[in-house]
């Protein structure tokens, strides 16, 4: 068994296993995360996690061959069953910490067995990391499925550094506290040297829960005193690559996908919509501010036009098959109400475009629309204006995502009010080009040095010297 000097644990590992009949493919993805940590100036990586296919639709064989063909890509799988992605994965953490942990109160499941599940799964990942990693390693634990494995892991190797980091809210004493299992998860997160989240808002939350909750203690420095233990707990407000952003952008791909949508949308205004149908991402509030738009601004009629792509996500859990249709009667009663033989309001595509059409959506919107009632960081907003190079646009963006501390140049609206949208939009679509340049421009300074590299590279940095 090869032991690691830096071992980097997430819920999926950056390589997804697919079977097509007999054969089992392996494929790469280039989301942020995996794009940040390949940057790392780290020795001897390996990643653990699981490989995104469930353990019993493979035979012994076959997971052997899997954990070989990982091996060579230095990765480890952590092999789960159709039953444990269903308890733990969707369950505990899907169906009672995201929704807990962006306010959403009435969404939360709690059940014994997701519960079980959860730390059942969190042992698994235990022993793989345990497996793979030196006694001195570096282990770098992220989010909120994997909140019990920095204490797991402490117990039985003491001199690892270990950091985790948190990529979304973390919510005020008062919401949290109505977890059943508060104070296992904080002990939990405990056994970490560092604890690392996007905001400050979020450090304090945790702080205090830490101190109501345990008894903790800390001052006015980022330490936490607990069990005889010191943890560093601090912000890290997670970046994009921006470089990628500024290439593609002018590549080939790009300019073609941009002939089409000038062309379809030709003379109207675009206001662009991009999130994972997720709740916590504030969509029928959007639809209800274009729609209170369109009655109180009349002349825009016949001249804008919300081009929304929700990507699917979670789609086997219940609650986001209702938002589903809810979004879809919304998006065709605006349509049926607003539209004429000419026009629609509204396009809407339910699908996962590919990075370059991304990216094309993103540098030919006139207005980009990001709404969450919660968001711990929100990329999105983040991609849009690196897209937009030296083009002028105008984003409008939620107070409530970790995001807006930091693109202050941004239309800044509180997502629950509608009439507030409306105003944002008209706002946007009027604002002289000079003013849409000169806050981008603000906005693309930060995004080009506070990159995904260099915040991977400033927490392996504090985890290094803990
Ligand atoms: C969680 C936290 C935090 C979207 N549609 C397509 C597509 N995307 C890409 C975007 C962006 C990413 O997905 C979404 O990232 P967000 O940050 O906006 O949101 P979450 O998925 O909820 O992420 C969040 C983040 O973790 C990082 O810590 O910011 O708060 O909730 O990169 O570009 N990519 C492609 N096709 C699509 O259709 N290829």
């Amino acid at each position: 068994m090869t032991k690691h000097a830096t071992a980097i644990v997430a819920n999926r590992l950056p390589i997804t296993v697919k079977r097509s009949g007999d054969t089992l493919t392996y494929e790469r993805s280039n989301g942020g995360l995996a794009t940040a940590m390949a940057s790392l100036d780290a020795d001897d990586m390996v990643w653990v996690g699981w490989p995104g296919i469930a353990s019993d639709d493979l035979t012994k064989e076959e997971q052997a061959e899997i954990t070989e063909r990982l091996a060579e890509m230095n990765a480890v799988p952590v092999f789960l069953s159709h039953e444990q992605i269903e308890l733990f994965y969707e369950g505990y953490a899907n169906d009672t910490l995201w929704p807990l942990f962006h306010y959403f109160q009435d969404k939360v499941e709690y059940h014994r067995a997701y519960w079980k599940a959860y730390r059942e799964v969190n042992h698994l990942y235990d022993t793989a990391v345990r497996r793979h990693s030196l006694d001195t390693a570096t282990i770098w634990i992220h989010d909120y499925h994997l909140m019990l494995l920095p204490s797991m892991v402490r117990k039985k190797l003491p001199d690892a550094k270990i950091g985790y980091f948190h990529h979304i809210p973390f919510p005020s004493y008062e919401i949290y506290r109505l977890l059943p299992e508060r104070s296992e998860l904080l002990e939990g997160l405990l056994g970490a040297d560092v604890v690392g989240f996007h905001v400050h808002d979020y450090v304090r939350h945790f702080k205090s829960s830490c101190k109501r909750l345990l008894g903790a203690t800390y001052g006015d420095d980022d330490i936490v005193h607990y069990d005889g233990r010191e943890v560093r707990v601090q912000p890290f407000p997670i970046g994009i690559d921006y470089e990628s952003f500024a290439k593609t952008r002018k590549g080939d791909e790009v300019a073609s996908a941009r002939l089409l949508l000038a062309d379809t949308y030709d003379d109207e205004n675009i206001i662009l919509s991009i999130d994972r149908l997720d709740y916590s991402k504030g969509i029928p509030e959007r639809l209800a501010g274009y729609q209170r738009f369109l009655e109180e601004y009349p002349q825009y009629l016949g001249k804008v036009r919300l081009v929304m792509v929700a990507v699917p996500s979670r789609t086997e859990v219940g609650s986001y098959k209702q938002l589903r249709d809810q979004i879809e009667v919304t998006v065709s009663r605006i349509n049926g109400e607003f539209g004429t033989s000419e026009w629609a309001p509204i396009s809407y595509q339910f699908q996962n475009l590919p990075f370059p059409e991304i990216v094309a959506l993103y540098a030919q919107a006139d207005v980009m629309l990001v709404t969450p009632l919660r968001d711990g960081m929100n990329l999105v907003a983040k991609e849009f204006v690196a897209a937009k190079g030296d083009e002028p646009g105008v984003l409008i963006l939620s107070e409530m995502t970790g995001a807006a501390e930091e693109l202050t140049e941004a239309i800044i609206v509180n997502p629950n009010d509608v009439a507030v949208i409306a105003r944002a939009v008209k706002q946007a679509l009027e604002m002289p080009k000079r003013e849409q340049l000169r806050r981008l421009e603000v906005m693309q300074q930060l995004l080009q040095t506070a990159t995904v590299a260099r915040w991977g590279q400033d927490f392996l940095d504090e985890l290094t010297h803990a």
